[in-house]
């Protein structure tokens, strides 16, 4: 850790609405803060079993706690939020919309603290201007800080943890989840070290039995299944009964029913994978920044607006692809999120099955170009976008240095009104 010096307190207050992804965004945030840039973390939460879920070491019935340097307070109805501010040097986060207890806007006042608006991840391009935005709020100010893919905007959590994973060689990853899911007293994945890996964390209404058909290329194949919705859709699928730890197999596919494991195990997961299927917003933007073949399912919205956002998305990410691919990746993610889709001659699952069908050439040709076969030619095309895409993401600089850069900026000022920006 950075030394404390001149360090700043910031405050993250948290409302999980469901899932896991508002608490797996700000417990990041505070643990790079903290660890990476020296600032003091105290995080606010209201629902401590789900943080317990994501970190074990949390204990769900401890209201007032400190792990790793950071100090946890269950943020209940009635409890003092307040008198945890206690000098201008605060920076109090507002994680996505979710209403600060009057007694912490009391204390903002009362010291001119810096109240920033931590937003949800914006995939369309007006997160540009809306970036920094601020207004008057209860005679505060309160700026508004936005998540998104280009340089303008407050950019996404791109951590040490997240570099080490990159660093580490697929193969390593893999040895590494093995060895996590035995000390959880769960089997090894040591019989599968020549299979394709591809992990599943979806929302229910995913198309599994599609995922399944479209798997079914001989190649063998491993499929690491998270608990929750996604197990239920594959036991749905399956017709199976599957419970954390166990397995079943289908010609050449073997699914795996995971535990929910923390999020750095979690992050092993998808480092060790050839293709991530992931959702929500937190474990897509970890997907995205490993460079590797992903296809995300969004939070669904109510009036179909992820649909829009998934085409914002998809202009975005597929900027510079080769049109067949673009088409075909299109294709894939509208399938994966529900939206309207025609079959064309586009074989969804022939671009899923190259990917595997070119691991084999990988191993069994040592030396063949990839390039050399049809159907590798396609993987290498999808593998070395998601690659550049990385990279373009990787150049626009980290969330957390952002947040601590905007809250040396903003200043305690008036601002013409702005309305809560919503999901
Ligand atoms: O859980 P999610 O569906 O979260 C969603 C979205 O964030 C959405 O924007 C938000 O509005 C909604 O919640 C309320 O998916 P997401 O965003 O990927 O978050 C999952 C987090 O859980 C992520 O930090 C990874 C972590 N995780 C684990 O720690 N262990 C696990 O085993 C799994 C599967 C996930």
């Amino acid at each position: 850790m950075k030394p404390l010096q001149a360090a700043k307190h910031f405050i993250i207050f948290c409302q999980v609405i469901d899932n896991f992804g508002d608490i797996g965004v700000c417990w990041r945030l505070a643990k790079q803060l903290h660890h990476e840039l020296g600032q003091r973390v105290t995080l606010w939460v209201d629902n401590l079993e789900s943080l317990n879920a994501i970190c074990p070491e949390i204990n769900a019935a401890q209201s007032q706690q400190c792990f790793a340097d950071i100090e946890v307070n269950h943020w209940q109805a009635g409890i003092e939020t307040g008198n945890s501010i206690t000098h201008s040097n605060t920076v109090v986060i507002e994680a996505f919309g979710c209403n600060l207890p009057a007694d912490a806007i009391d204390a903002i006042r009362l010291y001119h603290c810096q109240w920033l608006n931590l937003e949800y991840l914006a995939l369309e391009p007006w997160a540009d201007s809306v970036h920094l935005a601020s207004s008057p709020v209860h005679g505060c100010k309160k700026t508004f800080f936005v998540p998104g893919f280009s340089p303008s905007t407050g950019g996404l959590l791109i951590d040490e943890p997240l570099r080490e994973l990159i660093a580490t060689p697929q193969y390593q990853a893999r040895k590494n989840l093995s060895t996590l899911l035995t000390s959880l007293g769960f089997n090894g994945l040591h019989d599968f070290e020549n299979h394709f890996w591809v992990s599943v964390f979806s929302y229910p209404n995913a198309p599994i039995s599609w995922l399944l058909n479209a798997l079914e290329i001989g190649q063998p194949t491993l499929i690491l299944v998270s608990e929750g919705h996604a197990l239920n859709a594959f036991n749905q699928a399956l017709g199976t009964t599957l419970t954390a730890g166990t397995q079943h197999t289908l010609g050449a596919i073997t699914v795996v029913a995971l535990p929910f494991i923390s999020q750095t195990g979690f992050d092993q997961v998808l480092g060790a994978c050839d293709l991530n299927i992931v959702r929500g917003e937190e474990s897509a933007v970890r997907a995205q920044l490993l460079g590797k073949p992903f296809l995300w399912q969004l939070y669904p919205q109510e009036e179909g607006a992820h649909h829009d956002k998934l085409n914002a998305f998809l202009a975005n990410f597929l900027k510079g692809c080769p049109s067949d691919m673009a088409a075909s990746l299109t294709a894939l993610f509208k399938l994966w999120n529900g939206d309207a889709y025609e079959a064309t001659n586009i074989n969804l699952g022939g671009l899923l099955s190259s990917q595997a069908a070119c691991k084999t050439l990988d191993r069994t040709q040592d030396g063949l170009s990839q390039t050399q076969n049809p159907q590798g030619q396609m993987q290498t095309r999808w593998q070395s976008h998601c690659a550049l895409w990385q990279k373009t993401l990787l150049k626009q600089g980290s969330l957390a240095n952002k947040v601590l850069g905007a809250s040396e900026k903003v200043q305690i000022s008036s601002a013409q009104p702005l309305g809560h920006l919503g999901k």
